[in-house]
């Protein structure tokens, strides 16, 4: 059976979608970020970059979202662009489109927004409108398209689902109006039964919710201890 390592977060969130949308047996196991687990032995012997998610499945570790979702996709067989190269090509760029940016930029915006101590008025502008750009890439994209890729939802769309769920927490509120497709396709699949079950896991392990002093220390290591 295949084992979930998650949290809370929007990347663990992706990958949880993708095994109940597939109907995929699996067990899901908590790593309280919090309070540090992404950086106990065992965890790091499966991702040595210490973040959620992970998967162990029979004699494979795979770690970061977009590997996963590849990976689970190619396994399956299941929410792939249409097979042939003009597709694959767009599938593959878009999904490390919010690999690479979306979900640094969005997570960057985020910290210095909710977290970061002053002076950060230089961060927080650049970053947030980093993940503003990116927002507006994947809005106008998705502007007269139901999906990303291929005329069908994909890992791509799973992918992006993720971040629709912090879009107003990280942007503001005027996000959502801002990006009325990307707001559009976080309802389609946020609509979706597997969505809520996937969701569902973040209330099945109570995860430690003070931001307090460990919190920042297992979080923002840069602090130091
Ligand atoms: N590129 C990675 C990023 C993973 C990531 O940032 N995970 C967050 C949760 S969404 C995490 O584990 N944070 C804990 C930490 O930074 O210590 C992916 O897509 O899986």
């Amino acid at each position: 059976m295949i084992q979930l390592y998650y949290n809370r977060g929007p990347n663990p969130m992706k990958v949880a979608l993708f095994l109940e949308e597939a109907g995929l047996v699996y067990n899901p196991v908590a790593v309280d970020t919090a309070k540090g687990e992404q950086h106990n032995a065992e965890f790091s012997a499966l991702n040595p970059n210490n973040k959620v998610p992970a998967i162990i499945d029979g004699d494979a570790v795979v770690f970061d979202s977009s590997a996963i979702l590849l990976y689970l996709a190619e396994k399956t067989g299941l929410f792939l662009s249409d097979d042939n190269l003009r597709e694959r090509g767009a599938l593959l760029s878009w999904l490390l489109f919010v690999g690479t940016g979306v979900g640094p930029f969005m997570g960057q915006a985020s910290h210095f927004r909710h977290f970061a101590p002053d002076p950060k008025t230089y961060a927080l502008d650049r970053y947030t409108f980093e993940g503003r750009r990116h927002m507006g890439v994947l809005d106008r994209h998705l502007d007269g398209r139901e999906w990303m890729v291929s005329d069908r939802y994909t890992i791509v769309d799973m992918s992006i689902w993720a971040w629709t769920l912090h879009l107003a927490f990280i942007l503001g509120d005027e996000a959502l109006e801002e990006f009325p497709h990307v707001v559009r396709l976080g309802a389609a699949i946020g609509g979706r039964p597997a969505a809520s079950r996937a969701l569902a896991l973040k209330e099945m392990h109570s995860f430690k919710p003070e931001q307090d002093a460990e919190y920042r220390r297992n979080m923002f290591r840069h602090l130091g201890a």
